[in-house]
């Protein structure tokens, strides 16, 4: 049981340490809200993935803190939460902003945790000591390039590589990559670039073993991709198309994917993305961890959800070097040679956040008390 005494907000800013290029455009830095709920003395944290524009998604840090500020945080501040898989049930009036919620919600697990003094993986119900590591490289000026970011991210370990894609950068990178790079577990994302049109043009990448194409098409469709799966051997996986535990159960039920990216940001948090892993598995379609660019604060979190059995695929969950030095956490996430991230052990999410580093990020501050 907890009660929800306090709840900050913190619009931060950090530069990332290269530019991350996708179908719908490129980033040099990540603005994203920081959401502190306290109880008692002690805090939870949850990192909101919406970015300054809506171009992944609807929603923005902007309308985010909107939502927080002005409807989720009278819905949370001084209430008590038998559990934090009752915080998600309480928001049910707000329809939609799943990141905002998420991030409200994800803290609830990391201040529930730390309030048991147990690893957030415990009260997830996660086993794994160890996750499997991938890396999402963006779009690049040329295929050269992409060559030696694919090389140096082989030598660093990773167990399997995605590269975006968008018409004109797609089965030439392929090719390139499996001419260069012979059998490696090779992914593509294309973030809703493509249409049904382009159907045959997607079925000439069938001929190279990739694990999946996610997102091919539009980021609110079904239909289509499920017309797009009938003509195309490579695997669908869906990442935009879901965004809640319904949203999947009828991608599955009408054959749109095959494998689902499961990111907590887009689905409301860790609740439902455990109700979203457990129906995944009792259709036998598997799931992997998607990735948003989080600073260490949401990578942690992600590491722990992650430790659930479903997860069966290398995640986009690759270590703190790739996107921000320093990171807001002391050490940063680190990738093995064998290309696994240990679970953190300590209560709650498991790491030490650097207050110093947090406050020179913050460009905005908001705070509530019960
Ligand atoms: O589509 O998975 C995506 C980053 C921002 C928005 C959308 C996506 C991504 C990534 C990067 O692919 C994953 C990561 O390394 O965090
Ligand atoms: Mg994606």
């Amino acid at each position: 049981m907890f009660r929800v005494d306090r709840l900050e907000l913190r619009l931060l800013r950090l530069p990332l340490v290269a530019f991350f290029e996708t179908s719908f455009g490129r980033s040099y830095d990540r603005t994203f809200i920081l959401v502190t709920l306290g109880s008692d003395g002690i805090d939870g944290l949850g990192e909101c993935v919406a970015d300054a524009n809506p171009f992944y998604s609807a929603e923005t840090t902007t309308t985010a803190w909107h939502i927080i500020k002005d409807f989720i945080a009278s819905l949370v501040l001084g209430r008590s939460f038998e559990h934090p898989r009752d915080v998600y049930p309480a928001l049910r009036r707000i329809r939609g902003h799943q990141m905002a919620k998420a991030a409200v919600e994800m803290a609830a697990w990391d201040l529930a945790a730390r309030k048991a003094g147990v690893p957030l993986h415990a009260l997830l119900g996660g086993s794994r000591t160890s996750i499997e590591s991938g890396v999402s490289i963006g779009i690049q000026d040329s295929l050269e390039q992409l060559a030696g970011k694919i090389e140096t991210e082989r030598a660093a370990g990773y167990r399997r590589i995605k590269i975006k894609i968008k018409p004109g950068w797609d089965v030439d990178a392929v090719e390139m990559v499996r001419a260069k790079f012979g059998d490696i577990p090779l992914m593509v994302d294309a973030n809703a670039a493509y249409t049904l049109d382009h159907a045959s043009h997607l079925a000439a990448l069938d001929r190279f073993s990739l694990m999946m194409i996610e997102q091919p098409l539009e980021y609110d469709d079904l239909r289509d991709h499920a017309a797009l799966q009938r003509q195309i051997r490579t695997p669908i996986c869906l990442d935009e198309s879901i965004h809640t535990v319904r949203s999947a159960e009828e991608a599955i039920a009408m054959g749109a994917c095959r494998i689902i990216n499961i990111k907590p940001g887009r689905v409301g948090g860790h609740a439902e993305s455990i109700k979203l892993h457990d129906a995944a598995a009792s259709h036998g379609i598997a799931v992997w961890h998607g990735g948003m660019l989080e600073s260490g604060i949401g990578r942690a979190h992600n590491i722990h959800l992650s430790t659930l059995p479903n997860f069966t695929l290398p995640g986009d969950i690759a270590a703190s070097r790739r996107y921000y030095v320093p990171d807001l956490i002391e050490p940063g996430i680190d990738v093995r040679t064998d290309g696994t991230i240990a679970v953190p052990q300590g209560p709650g999410i498991g790491v030490n956040v650097d207050a110093d580093r947090v406050r020179a990020a913050t460009i905005d501050t908001y705070e509530l008390r019960a």
